[in-house]
């Protein structure tokens, strides 16, 4: 049996990833939101093994004087000539915080400072710099789909929480290849609308393209609300790259998924109706998401 390169680059990239996800865990402080928001891409391992440089919460911020800050710099080489990742900036000039063609370079969170022909992560320091292994300098923008329904019994009657006496919500989740589950999302492709992208990225990952399911939810993902919009501490994150999102709600009052079977697709290899409440352990910023959904339907959290 032969194994091809790109299958060996592939296994070995996962690994890196499983060591990344295993050492960073699940932090999300919902009391914190300063802490949450930039703490997974301050983890020490990166992909590939690289190890960033420590960056404690208060030298986050670029205004905060560091003179002899100099991170470890890395691009990773799989990236290198990808249809959808960057050049190199020494020969590539893009239109800084603005839509550069078909790719939108703005940052949701604000203008961000391009410093010696680098973007800075608009958040703070990362520990890392280059573009990992990102596919854009600057922001990466993404689109995550979150569909939820009522959790019910055998009558169809609605689980109530005891504690909190609110019903309990579940959400379709995808668990990556790396093990861990996140919510149904992927990158914004060039030229694209984020709405197109968040619901081609449920029907590749949780649909598996089923063309039958795309009439049924034609009109139920018409009517999605957007629950979040900007920074993602996604543990990619570097100090010249970083993802961006737009969350969007989409809740099934009508159990129209009681007729559809979920099948995992692409790069998620499984999925399931998960209960949610405030100790779901999701990937990267995603957690952020699960506070928004549940107060807007009044659910357990
Ligand atoms: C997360 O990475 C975003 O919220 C989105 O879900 C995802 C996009 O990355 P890929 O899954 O396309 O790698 O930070």
């Amino acid at each position: 049996m032969s194994v091809s390169l790109a299958a060996i680059r592939r296994i070995i990239l996962y690994i890196n990833f499983f060591i990344l996800f295993a050492s960073v865990g699940n932090f999300h402080d919902y009391d914190s939101p300063r802490k949450s928001i930039h703490f997974r891409c301050r983890a020490k391992v990166y992909p590939f093994l690289v190890e960033r440089l420590e960056v404690s919460d208060e030298r986050v911020r670029w205004d905060y004087p560091w003179p002899n800050y100099r991170p470890p710099l890395f691009t990773a080489s799989s990236t290198l000539g990808q249809p959808w990742a960057d050049p190199d900036l020494e020969s590539f000039k893009p239109q800084w915080n603005c839509q550069d063609g078909l790719i939108n370079r703005k940052s949701y969170v604000g203008l961000y400072t391009v410093q010696e022909g680098y973007p800075l992560n608009v958040i703070g320091r990362t520990g890392l710099r280059g573009r990992g292994v990102l596919g854009r300098w600057g922001p990466n923008h993404a689109a995550d789909s979150c569909v939820t329904r009522w959790k019910t019994d055998e009558n169809k009657a609605l689980v109530v929480n005891p504690h909190s006496r609110k019903p309990i919500l579940q959400l379709i989740t995808i668990q990556k290849r790396s093990g861990e589950w996140g919510i149904p999302g992927g990158m914004v492709h060039p030229g694209e609308s984020v709405v197109t992208a968040g619901k081609r990225e449920f029907f590749e990952e949780v649909l598996a393209y089923e063309p039958n399911s795309l009439g049924v939810l034609h009109e139920f993902f018409s009517d999605g609300v957007e629950i979040y919009k900007g920074y993602v501490d996604d543990p990619r994150n570097t100090d010249n790259a970083w993802v961006e999102t737009i969350a969007i709600h989409y809740h099934d009052s009508e159990q129209l998924f009681d007729s559809i079977t979920l099948m995992a697709g692409d790069d998620a290899c499984n999925v399931a109706w998960t209960d949610v409440d405030r100790h779901m352990e999701l990937y990267s910023g995603h957690p952020k998401f699960l506070r928004e959904m549940t107060s807007r339907l009044n659910a357990h959290f």
